[in-house]
């Protein structure tokens, strides 16, 4: 890597993959949480299930109450619960399983990493189903308020056992759309207890302002551990660290700042995210390096064009 790669105005020029590994390194880690937690999935993950993916009942409508949306809007976040059934998990985890094997050799595997994967909705159908679904499209439209959402990206997130924590940050930091009108749907496809390194939120949503002055470090864990000690010594500021059940989904704003726990267990915590922003909005005029590969996701728009390409299809409206 060149230096130009570190500076943070440049765009990166790399993989998404080299994106994450250099990402985590940004995080700061207890040396001493080193303990493998053992675990075991459940039978439901495990076996085939018979009958299929049940297409009608993943993109039906998922009801949020309007208690729902208010703390969602206070807090960045919201967990919801039995978004999918337990058997659906199970097909999701298959084919994020094969997806992964696939790509990464196991060498890869056992390196602690954090192993990613973009795009995959176009060439798996049944990932296809989870991304450009209507259900999660459809919550994330009645959470902001919008009357039609278009797909960001997917990204299938596989935190390897021993994978340290996820920084802090926003994902304003990270998406090149001039709205503050995206959110982050996060599918685990299995359960994640606290070992296995579950999102942790800072509420309220305008935790940010608390560290908006700090110096973001692109070479060190520095950055991490400034925003930690501000929000742990800030009362207004709660941290917010919980377990996932199967089928609990949460739903990130991209204000809402977030890390993620090491995963301490003996299985990879495997997740889908898909990121949706309101239709009709607009690329930055000036994506920079913490943005990713954008060109991947938003192809042959230029800066201030409003975003409209077949990898960003509309995927709810009302
Ligand atoms: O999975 C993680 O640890 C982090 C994911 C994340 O930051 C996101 O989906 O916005
Ligand atoms: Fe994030």
């Amino acid at each position: 890597m060149n230096n130009d790669k570190f500076d943070v105005s440049e765009p990166w020029e790399s993989t998404n993959q080299d994106w994450w590994d250099w990402y985590v390194t940004l995080a700061y880690n207890d040396e001493n949480l080193k303990q493998r937690f053992s675990y075991r999935l459940p039978k439901v993950l495990t076996e085939a299930v018979a009958g299929g993916l049940p297409i009608e009942e993943i993109h039906s409508e998922y009801s949020v109450s309007d208690a729902e949306v208010t703390n969602f809007r206070r807090d960045g976040f919201i967990k919801l619960k039995n978004v999918f059934s337990a058997s659906t998990v199970g097909i999701l985890r298959r084919q994020l399983k094969i997806e992964i094997m696939n790509r990464f050799k196991t060498n890869e595997k056992q390196k602690q990493k954090f192993l990613s994967l973009d795009l995959i909705w176009e060439k798996n159908q049944v990932i296809k189903e989870f991304v450009v679904n209507k259900r999660l499209a459809g919550i994330v439209g009645r959470l902001l308020g919008v009357n039609a959402v278009r797909l960001y990206h997917d990204n299938v997130l596989s935190k390897e056992p021993g994978c340290g924590r996820t920084p802090w940050h926003y994902d304003t930091h990270h998406f090149p759309i001039a709205t503050t009108n995206v959110v982050t749907a996060w599918i685990p496809a299995q359960a994640i207890p606290i070992e296995m390194g579950p999102l942790i939120f800072a509420k309220p949503i305008n935790a940010h302002t608390f560290v908006e002055h700090l110096r973001f470090s692109k070479e060190d864990t520095a950055y991490d551990q400034d925003v930690w000690k501000i929000f742990q010594n800030r009362r207004e500021i709660e941290i917010d660290c919980q377990p996932y059940e199967i089928g609990e989904v949460s739903f990130h704003h991209n204000l809402s700042f977030h890390s993620a726990s090491p995963n301490l267990t003996t299985e990879s915590r495997l997740v889908l995210a898909n990121t949706y922003f309101e239709d009709g909005a607009k690329l930055v005029d000036h994506p920079t390096m913490v943005s990713g590969d954008w060109q991947q996701f938003i192809p042959d728009t230029n800066p201030g064009q409003i975003i409209r390409t077949k990898r960003n299809p509309i995927c709810w409206e009302v």
